[in-house]
């Protein structure tokens, strides 16, 4: 199988496995596993926070987030088509007893003057805005970068209100390969940050968030009400270094491999490349060549290839580092006799 449904199907490597097996460990809820330690120390300085937290996954990243920075009854400003708001299974109300206010981005991007005006005025009435998020890459918009001059001007808005910003950086380090812009650059314009191991850095288990001392203190303490403190972690949090270490650079041949595929796929009659290719995301919407999405997934997978729906006559297709330039001609040349048959 050629499996584009996602950079999170990736699995570890055999220095990861060796470095699982070798790890230092301790027990993390007492703060006492060195390997854990020291990711979280690794991470904090490479996106120029305080500190840092390793988590269990990018939700329980985001949602530890929404969890430190709001109380219920707040308010949550966000992409409309963000993964905090689309695909977490409404865990900020669940959890955070927030309602979401979502405003519809641009490529991703939300106009800063629409998340000015959605801020709350004091009003008995009215939920307090408790954070606002911002989301890079953009998933749903097709890997697309979100612009640091638009990250710079909600962050400024949003001090200039008193409201802390959070980013999902799911795919942080796909913005900056992409961009040349560093982490660090795009963390400095957000309180707090989560960011994933285990997307296209190839780790097999957990996420980061990030901010101050004391957001990381009040953080610990949810992730543990939530079950996530997890003991000896030292074992999933060596393979995490190495992604660091190993996985960043090589991400831009992720992206080189996606813009074959979309160039590709784009010179076929009846596809409809929907996204403007920038990282290892691609959107095509298969109508035009007599499809709905579900029936194009099964043609596909008759076809040893796996993809995802992303809408009812969508596909979304993922590079990351299985991923070769061979399987890339293989996925075109399947593909265009699919479609001209
Ligand atoms: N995204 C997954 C699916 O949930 C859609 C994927 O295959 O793309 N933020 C963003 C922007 C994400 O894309 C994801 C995962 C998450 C957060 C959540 O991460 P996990 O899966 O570790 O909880």
């Amino acid at each position: 199988m050629i499996d584009l449904r996602s950079d999170t199907v990736t699995k570890p490597s055999e220095k990861m496995r060796k470095a699982a097996y070798e790890a230092e460990v301790g027990d993390d809820v007492y703060g006492d596993d060195p390997t854990v330690n020291k990711l979280e120390e690794v991470a904090a300085n490479m996106l120029g926070k305080e500190a840092a937290l390793f988590v269990t996954s990018g939700t329980q990243g985001n949602q530890i987030a929404a969890l430190t920075h709001c109380r219920p009854g707040n308010e949550v400003v966000l992409e409309a088509s963000s993964h905090i708001f689309l695909y977490e299974g409404g865990a900020l109300s669940a959890f955070a007893g927030v309602q979401p206010k979502t405003i519809s981005g641009e490529r991703g991007a939300m106009k800063p003057e629409e998340v000015a005006a959605a801020i709350r005025a004091e009003d008995i009435h009215f939920p307090e805005t408790g954070l606002i998020c911002v989301e890079n890459t953009h998933n749903k918009a097709g890997g697309a970068l979100v612009p640091l001059e638009n990250m710079k001007a909600i962050y400024d808005i949003a001090r200039e209100n008193n409201v802390p910003v959070h980013l999902d950086g799911a795919r942080l380090f796909n913005a900056s390969v992409a961009s040349g812009i560093s982490v660090k650059d795009y963390a400095s314009y957000t309180d707090t940050v989560q960011f994933c191991l285990s997307k296209g850095l190839g780790a097999p288990v957990g996420s980061i968030i990030a901010g101050t001392k004391e957001f990381v203190t009040q953080a610990r303490k949810w992730r543990k009400r939530l079950g996530g403190g997890m003991r000896q972690a030292g074992i999933v949090a060596a393979p995490g270094l190495i992604a660091l270490q190993e996985n960043v650079e090589r991400l831009a041949e992720d992206h080189d491999n996606m813009k074959v595929l979309a160039n590709g796929l784009a010179n076929i009659k009846g596809l409809i490349v929907e996204n403007q290719v920038e990282t290892n995301i691609l959107l095509v919407n298969v109508a035009e060549a007599g499809y709905n999405a579900d029936q194009f997934l099964n043609v596909l997978k008759d076809n040893h290839i796996l993809a995802n729906a992303f809408g009812p006559n969508t596909i979304r297709f993922i590079t990351h580092l299985h991923i070769t330039k061979q399987d890339v001609e293989t996925v075109l040349n399947v593909i265009s006799k699919v479609v001209n048959k």
